[in-house]
């Protein structure tokens, strides 16, 4: 592993004109990720631009160096394109794509391990807790590790653990995070502008949510529904439900937690959240989704009440039998969020 980053520093000490990328629907880690990354090779006067095909939710516009994310750019002369926390190079996002495939090197750098590895050099550590985790480890060769840097990378791992709770944070994320403190970053003051920054159309929405809440007859599984409606009387964004299937999976016997979403456009978006032992990235993997073991997402047509069956079904099929079964495979082909 030490050559392997040995190796990407120097692929990057090299790089003269770089792009940095994450994941559409962009979480706390894709962005506190590439943004550290963005710092450290700008202290290091590369030409850097920072793409993300969804722009950056409201929480995270105060992360430092989010005013100059690009949802897209013209520009196709960059020697090297780094990929944060994606998954999968398609989830970079259609407008994205082509700047990164016209890079003359590609490099992933991820905590997600997936069946569809891509780039030149890769990055790829399944024990790291977020991206972040990995981006600290490559940063002590970049160096120095700023207040800017620390703050982004801190916020990527607060984010991807759930504030240090989710069973990915290691002894090492704590040593790392530890580090960060030292290097500048605030956790309480993270805490504030993440958890409670919410907006007030996203809080009614988690009223929403709430107020539907259903649990399976045996309690083992608990679910619930967002509309297009709900969202559209709310005027609440995406990026007002994050968070969310964190309280329905909180239930008390609940050993799944399930979020359905009404997009426009057609598709029903599942966020999924399992606990030890019911890894639901193999479920979401059923309906051409993906994610983490606890954290996952995929598509389904609508309509909705049918979306919620089907998957309802399959959750019930491997609690009972310890797996997937053969059967939801071809229902969406469409790589998704695991928001
Ligand atoms: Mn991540």
């Amino acid at each position: 592993m030490r050559r392997l980053y040995q190796e990407a520093a120097r692929a990057l000490c090299a790089a003269h004109r770089v792009v940095l990328a994450g994941h559409v629907n962009p979480d706390g880690d894709t962005l506190g990720s590439a943004l550290a990354l963005a710092h450290l090779l700008r202290a290091r006067e590369k030409d850097v631009v920072v793409l993300s095909a969804d722009g950056v939710p409201d929480i995270y516009r105060w992360l430092p160096g989010a005013d100059g994310v690009q949802t897209g750019t013209d520009r196709r002369d960059f020697d090297l394109a780094v990929v944060c926390d994606a998954g999968a190079l398609d989830r970079v996002g259609a407008s994205v794509l082509p700047v990164i495939a016209s890079a003359a090197r590609l490099m992933d750098i991820d905590h997600h391990v997936g069946d569809a590895p891509f780039g030149d050099l890769r990055l790829l550590d399944a024990r790291a807790a977020a991206t972040s985790e990995i981006v600290f480890q490559l940063g002590q060769l970049l160096g120095p590790i700023t207040r800017p840097v620390a703050t982004c990378l801190m916020t990527g791992i607060i984010t991807d653990t759930g504030s240090f709770r989710f069973p990915n944070t290691t002894p090492r994320t704590f040593q790392i995070a530890a580090r960060l403190q030292r290097c500048g970053a605030v956790p309480a003051e993270i805490f504030e502008l993440v958890f409670e920054n919410r907006s007030l159309a996203g809080l009614k929405l988690l009223g929403r949510a709430l107020d539907r809440l259903q649990v399976s007859g045996d309690g083992r599984v608990a679910w619930t529904v967002l509309t297009a409606e709900d969202m559209r009387a709310l005027g609440a964004t995406d990026a007002d439900t994050e968070g969310i299937v964190t309280h329905v999976r909180a239930v008390k016997t609940a050993q799944a937690g399930l979020l359905f979403r009404e997009i426009p456009g057609g598709k029903i978006r599942v966020s999924l959240r399992g606990r030890e032992g019911v890894p639901v990235h193999r479920i979401a993997a059923r309906f051409g989704g993906g994610g983490h073991p606890m954290a996952a997402g995929c598509s389904l047509p609508p309509p909705l009440s049918e979306a919620v069956q089907t998957l309802l079904a399959e959750v019930r099929r491997y609690l009972d039998a310890g797996e997937p079964s053969a059967a939801g495979g071809a229902v969406s082909a469409a790589p998704v969020a695991t928001g």
